[in-house]
């Protein structure tokens, strides 16, 4: 029976860079949860008997939602909801379903890297019928929506066993539970040769791959154990947890120090990886040297044409602005074209629909391609094996030949986490403030040449995404990028994105911290980060 429940808004549900993302116990007051699906379902797009696709990366809280969402969508006027097993589905899983199911789109329950559990954090984001999260045209509709929800709707009954495979049924709604892996590893085996991975695994190559207690533990299992015949073991710490075994979820040098650790051996594995809570981040460690999520992007796009997937060649790469310019290197080498948007994967998919570009990439540890539209952990960890198979290469031997061939881009990114949300907006205020006077002036041997808050003019559909960062750029190149996060839940976070290029090959071999020493002490010159911030020095440096 569809019942109408009354309900009053809340203020607070703003869609940030990847959905609605807030604690535990913000989403578990009343209504919380109902209030904003319902505002999705009054303003998304769907023709009659849509289908919707439902999952999320298995945090605490995942099937209680899961089961609110089944419930709301039989009373909405849904005609199928395509869920994964127990709730669970990776981002880029979710998004490859939306797409082979002609979904009219799709809800996506994760925090992705933040920690989970009773007190940890939750997140809603809404994916159109391309796959990929809502544009902000769509985020802005929902926020405006909340505002003003007095009803919502919803079914008395309760929700079929979504631990069942199969088609159940929940009034008129059809709920078809799915095997979370099957279609996404079937798609995994059109674009790359797995036979040649498998061959390279045969012949000795170690890997190491690490899920950090999150979704893509089933995925990488039966990828690399059991499609690529590496052995058991090879996938740690590859059960999800709703609290992600109390760790932090995001695959950087700080949360996946052990996996870093056991490259770093001299008996190590020749490669590992690791991805984030809802499987859309990848960290890439070959032995001895860690992959920046920057130079992975260049790296992997240079090389994509030796996946199957990719034979013909790429049509031109996205990068968000912050992320480092070695991509706008092999695009110029390359004759092809190179997009800089704003943070977020939404801003990617009027590119990546318009077959603009192939591959996208983010500093955040995100790459991606047309595949999907969403950035994918496990296909950018395969492309790399794919391009290690082919090349019969080390990870450092590819990774400093890129270098001697274009240039190194030395980057760094800086998070002074949940700081005062009043001293941080003060910080990016006082910059904006001084943007106008900055061009000319002198830092050390540093000259401003450039400075703006970045905006960015979608080319394929002209809309306009205002106040994207704080860009000072250097005369030689060097930049430095002052941002405030749009996921945290408590306080702000201050992005600090500092990189200088460095075209000669005998200085290839120092430590980021070192190349960028100066450019350090510039940002807190400029940006007087202690001031405002009131600390000493950076929570995470990426
Ligand atoms: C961060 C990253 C951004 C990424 C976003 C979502 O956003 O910087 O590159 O797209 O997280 O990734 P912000 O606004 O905190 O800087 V995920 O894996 O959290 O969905
Ligand atoms: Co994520």
């Amino acid at each position: 029976m569809i019942e109408t429940v009354a309900t009053s808004p809340y203020d607070d549900q703003k869609p940030g860079t990847s959905g609605l993302r807030k604690k535990v116990p913000h989403f578990q007051q009343p209504n919380y949860v109902q209030n904003f699906v319902q505002a999705l379902f009054d303003v998304v797009e769907r023709p009659e008997s849509a289908v919707l696709v439902i999952g999320g990366d298995g945090r605490f809280f995942n099937r209680e939602v899961v089961a609110i969402a089944i419930r709301m969508a039989a009373a909405n006027g849904y005609a199928r909801v395509i869920v994964g097993q127990d709730g669970i589905l990776s981002t880029p899983a979710a998004s490859n379903l939306i797409r082979k199911r002609k979904a009219s789109g799709g809800i996506v329950l994760s925090a992705s890297h933040n920690p989970g559990g009773p007190d940890g954090d939750f997140g809603i984001k809404y994916n159109i019928a391309n796959g990929g999260p809502a544009p902000e045209k769509i985020t802005e509709a929902t926020f405006a929506r909340t505002k003003e929800i007095r009803e919502y709707r919803i079914v008395s009954e309760e929700a079929p066993d979504i631990s069942r495979i199969g088609e159940h049924r929940l009034g008129d709604l059809v709920v078809e539970v799915v095997d979370p892996v099957a279609d996404y590893a079937a798609l995994m085996r059109e674009l790359f040769d797995f036979a040649g991975i498998r061959a390279m695994i045969a012949g000795g190559f170690r890997m190491r791959f690490d899920a950090m207690h999150a979704v893509t533990g089933p995925y990488a299992k039966a990828i690399f154990e059991g499609d690529l015949g590496a052995p058991a073991g090879t996938v740690v710490n590859g059960t999800p947890l709703p609290d992600f075994g109390g760790g932090h979820p995001d695959p950087n040098a700080v949360y996946a120090k052990d996996l870093i650790d056991h490259l770093m051996a001299p008996d190590g594995p020749d490669f590992g990886a690791a991805s984030d809570g809802d499987g859309d981040r990848n960290l890439i460690v070959g032995r001895g040297i860690v992959v920046s999520p920057s130079d992975s992007l260049a790296v992997l796009a240079a090389n994509a044409h030796l996946a199957p997937g990719y034979s013909g060649g790429i049509a031109g790469i996205a990068r968000s602005m912050p992320t480092s310019q070695a991509a706008d290197r092999v695009a110029h080498k390359r004759g092809i074209g190179i997009y800089e948007t704003p943070t977020g994967w939404k801003f990617f998919g009027n590119l990546l629909d318009a077959g603009r570009v192939t591959i996208c990439g983010e500093e955040s540890a995100g790459t991606g391609s047309n595949h999907v539209r969403e950035k994918d952990g496990v296909w950018a960890v395969l492309l790399w094996l794919n391009v290690l198979a082919a090349t019969k290469k080390s990870v450092k031997d590819i990774l400093e030949a890129h270098w001697r061939e274009f240039g190194r881009n030395y980057y760094q990114r800086h998070d002074y986490e949940e700081v005062d949300a009043k001293g941080a907006n003060a910080l990016m205020d006082s910059l904006r403030d001084r943007l106008a006077s900055m061009s000319g002036q002198r830092f050390g041997t540093l000259v401003v040449s450039e400075a703006d808050d970045f905006s960015y003019k979608d080319p394929v559909d002209g809309s306009i995404s205002t106040g994207q960062g704080v860009r000072i750029v250097f005369s030689g190149g060097s930049r430095i990028v002052f941002r405030l996060s749009g996921t945290g839940t408590k306080g702000a976070t201050l992005r600090v994105y500092i990189e200088a290029y460095q075209a000669d090959p005998a200085k290839h071999g120092q430590a980021p911290a070192e190349a960028l020493k100066e450019l350090i002490e510039t940002a807190e010159a400029v940006g007087e980060i202690r001031r405002w911030t009131g600390r000493n020095e950076p929570d995470v440096i990426t």
